[in-house]
């Protein structure tokens, strides 16, 4: 990018401290037309606009590589947020580029979900965003010629699921898929769990009597994520593909990436804010509140919680997600809608987090020293960025990057209340947490999109990514990039 250092500014960010995933920095930063034109000092007699930041910290705003929006559950209930609420939360929480998912029922064609959901997204986002596309029905039409067409548009990586019983597919179509992804340069991305396991724990607990939402805990066992985790890695391993691993939640299931990562395998994975503060007894000695805590895989132990910390420290987890699955509590479409006695294989699966992600994982790790603050960006922002091709106008603080940014007030204490949320939910399963760090002021493109905790911009300002021409075409780029192992990105 060119650049005239005589050039007017729109906007400098101040006199704080810029931060990236390697490096922290005292510098201005300095913005035109919506990306980040010059890191320098004495910025700010240059602008029209100056916010000045001293004191705080300046992050490149959060990339929420995997959320829920206006979608349906299988079960047919529909999510709290759509497009304008749930990217107004991601705004309050710091996070200025989302990629949720574009979910195919059985017989539909891609090619119309993935036009339903931008539809859904159009005139409603806040904040920039792409899409994931769920994978449920692998048929000749979609691997011969729906997927080879879309990850040639740019819509590189796609969710499978090997259990729901509306979702899941067969490992020989697990194996078509790999191949397919590791031929055209896209990431497959799984939900890991044994169905049949899961099936037949949940009918000898229902047959017991055991009904209760703790009892979903127990029939989404640890053991069942760790052979469905190892089946499609050896999977993965068979077709020669790269694989992410979402929302990895027990410290067996780490193990075996983190075996696979040590035999040079290409296998990413990704937790959240649910397995790392909360636990299996959240769900329990509550009554029907339990159901709060739903989702899938579930909060289990804290010796599981201190792997993945260990995980994330380490660079074997690359990504930092909120999973955010918006289920309210009480109403038609909520975790209550089936009354309060309904056993619990039958309470909608999910949590939400897209606003509470970012801030539970800088006090919780960077304050307490479990992770440093490069390694924050590099979860929260740089490592997906870079893995699902938005990298580098997304993720990072650098020139030409979009001015995506979150200034932090670190020592700020905030005591995670719903009200004080943006999303269109009734609860936060996080609610009477205490956490020191929040994000004041989120900017987007160089638009203030949030100030003090008030949304200042309006639906439909956010683009669709892969309008802007950004994602980098054929996420196999990725792999020289993002070492498996390491956690730590080579610069080539
Ligand atoms: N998987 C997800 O990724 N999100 C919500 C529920 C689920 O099963
Ligand atoms: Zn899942
Ligand atoms: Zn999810």
């Amino acid at each position: 990018m060119e650049i005239d250092p005589n050039e007017r500014l729109d906007l400098a960010v101040c006199g704080g401290t810029v931060v990236t995933a390697t490096d922290t920095m005292r510098c201005d930063i300095g913005i035109h037309e919506g990306r980040i034109v010059q890191l320098a000092n004495g910025l700010a007699k240059r602008a029209e606009q100056v916010i000045n930041v001293e004191g705080k910290l300046v992050l490149p705003g959060g990339v929420d590589a995997h959320c829920h929006l206006d979608q349906q559950s299988p079960s047919g209930l529909r999510h709290a947020d759509d497009f304008f609420s749930g990217t107004r939360s991601a705004a309050g929480g710091g996070t200025t580029t989302i990629i949720p998912f574009a979910n195919q029922k059985k017989g539909a064609t891609l090619r119309s979900i993935v036009e339903d959901y931008r539809l859904r997204a159009l005139n409603r986002a806040v904040v920039d965003y792409a899409f994931h596309i769920i994978v449920s029905d692998p048929n000749d039409q979609v691997i011969g010629q729906e997927l080879p067409s879309l990850i040639g548009e740019g819509y590189t990586s796609f969710k499978v699921f090997m259990t729901y019983d509306a979702l899941r597919i067969t490992d020989l179509q697990m194996l078509t898929l790999l191949s397919l992804a590791s031929r055209e340069g896209a990431l497959l991305m799984v939900h890991a769990e044994n169905h049949d396991c899961i099936e037949w724990l949940t009918d000898a607990l229902k047959s017991a009597g055991k009904t209760e939402p703790k009892f979903h805990g127990v029939a989404h066992s640890a053991v069942g994520e760790t052979e469905a985790t190892f089946r499609a890695i050896s999977l993965a391993e068979v077709s020669g593909a790269s694989l992410m691993v979402v929302h990895v939640s027990s410290a067996r299931a780490l193990e075996e990436i983190e075996r696979a990562q040590a035999r040079g395998l290409r296998v990413f994975a990704e937790t959240c804010p649910q397995y790392l503060v909360l636990t299996q007894d959240n769900l329990c000695n509550c009554g029907f509140e339990g159901a709060k805590f739903v989702c899938s895989p579930p909060p289990r132990s804290v010796s599981d919680q201190r792997a993945l910390w260990r995980g994330l420290a380490s660079g074997s987890l690359h990504i930092f997600s909120s999973d955010h699955a918006p289920y309210r509590y009480e109403g038609a479409t909520g975790k209550k809608s089936g009354g309060e006695h309904v056993p619990f294989d039958r309470i909608v699966n999910g949590v939400p987090g897209l606003e509470t992600r970012l801030p539970i994982l800088f006090s919780e790790g960077v304050q307490k020293g479990r992770i440093d603050i490069q390694q924050f960006v590099a979860l929260t922002a740089t490592n997906p960025a870079r893995l699902y091709g938005l990298y580098p106008r997304k993720g990072t603080i650098a020139i030409g990057s979009d001015a995506d940014l979150a200034v932090w007030d670190p020592g700020l204490e905030v005591e995670i209340k719903h009200e004080i949320l943006h999303d269109a939910m009734d609860y936060t399963p996080y609610e009477g947490m205490k956490v020191r760090g929040w994000p004041m002021i989120t900017i987007s493109r160089g638009e203030v999109v949030c100030r003090n905790g008030e949304v200042t911009s309006s639906a439909g300002r956010g683009h669709f990514l892969l309008d802007d021409r950004i994602v980098t075409r054929g996420a196999g780029k990725f792999r020289n990039r993002l070492s498996p192992s390491g956690g730590q990105y080579y610069s080539t």
